[in-house]
């Protein structure tokens, strides 16, 4: 089914809440016979959408699928360019890999590449991150922004601040963000980031943010040594399943609000809004690095995302990169 056909569809089943749609009205919405929309309506049963069709009244859409597909992502999503191409798989290595693949092939800004498991998921520093069978939400957006290369960790810090305000409006849950990329609930990891890019000499080519959300595994789904840091938004709601779909677009419409903010009006709305949810500034934390560990209180971070450690003696340290642990 060509994908604006599709996307016609499911607004109109969304905006139309539980009230039935008649053939010819879909017809004329779409521009089509109502024997292409009966055509439709079955491709759309095919991927697991539950529609009832009752005479002379039309269609209703009553249950969407258990996997989280490109369809049921779009239904309801109300973003202009952030999430409108879709790319979905059911199993991948890393979405990171196919994003990196696809901004390569100039796929538009926004592009999303979203999948049900990952095989071999990354973190940073060639870590790997935990992604089982539909159980979380993995994912990574493509983004073309106008900026130097020393301000893309902003963009790190963004989307953490998306991603909070996202799990607070689909659970009644409050995560704090340990810079530089973690979420954390109850002390645990709920979501990472991580941001690569394609860049030559200063010139930013694409930015691809790579989401993971812990999002209804249990405990006994994570392995052994992930039990300690690791935990889901359905652990910390007491077991509660959540609706992952509503929570990408939710994610997906906080990124492009966040993201338009920033581009016209530069990083201090967001770096006001990051500190009001970060969990470290004004503790005691270790920031370990590639070439050390300091010890010191968080003070906040700068105009460009970088942390401000002021250690016992008093000297401030800029962080660019660390793992941060707190007393
Ligand atoms: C991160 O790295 O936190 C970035 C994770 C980004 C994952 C997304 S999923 C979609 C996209 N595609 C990818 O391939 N990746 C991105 P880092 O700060 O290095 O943390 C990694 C560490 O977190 C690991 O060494 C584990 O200790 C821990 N970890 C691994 N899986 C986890 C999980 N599911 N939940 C919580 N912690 C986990």
């Amino acid at each position: 089914m060509q994908s604006d056909v599709r996307k016609k569809l499911l607004d109109a089943f969304t905006d139309s809440k539980d009230e039935f749609l008649s053939g010819q009205y879909l017809a004329d919405l779409i521009g089509c016979s109502r024997t292409a929309v009966w055509k439709h309506i079955e491709e759309l049963r095919k991927e697991g959408f539950e529609l009832e069709a009752v005479r002379r009244k039309g269609y209703r859409i009553v249950k969407t699928p258990q996997n989280v597909s490109a369809d049921e992502i779009r239904l309801g999503l109300k973003t202009e360019f952030i999430g409108q191409n879709i790319h979905y798989e059911e199993t991948v290595i890393s979405t990171q890999k196919i994003a990196h693949r696809l901004s390569m092939e100039n796929a538009p800004e926004g592009t999303l590449v979203i999948a049900d498991e990952q095989l071999n998921g990354k973190g940073r520093l060639g870590r790997s991150w935990h992604s089982p069978k539909y159980t979380g939400v993995w994912m990574s957006i493509i983004l073309r922004p106008n900026i130097p290369i020393g301000k893309a960790p902003q963009l790190t810090l963004l989307t953490a601040v998306a991603v909070v305000q996202a799990i607070q409006e689909e659970t009644e849950l409050e995560p704090q963000i340990k810079w530089p990329n973690d979420i954390l609930l109850n002390g645990k990891k709920v979501t990472g980031i991580l941001t690569e890019l394609h860049a030559e000499a200063d010139k930013i080519h694409s930015v691809i943010i790579g989401i993971g959300i812990n999002v209804n595994q249990q405990q006994e789904d994570f392995p052994e040594e992930l039990h300690p840091v690791a935990t889901s938004l359905s652990i910390a709601s007491g077991g509660k399943k959540i609706n992952r779909a509503a929570l990408i677009r939710a994610v997906l419409t906080r990124m492009e609000k966040l993201y338009l903010l920033y581009l016209e009006k530069g990083f201090e709305p967001i770096r006001l809004l990051w500190e009001s949810y970060a969990l470290s500034i004004g503790k005691m934390i270790t920031a370990r690095t590639l070439t050390g560990s300091i010890y010191g209180k968080a003070l906040g971070i700068t105009e460009d995302g970088v942390l401000r450690l002021e250690d016992q003696n008093g000297k401030i340290h800029h962080v660019y990169s660390a793992d941060i642990e707190l007393d």
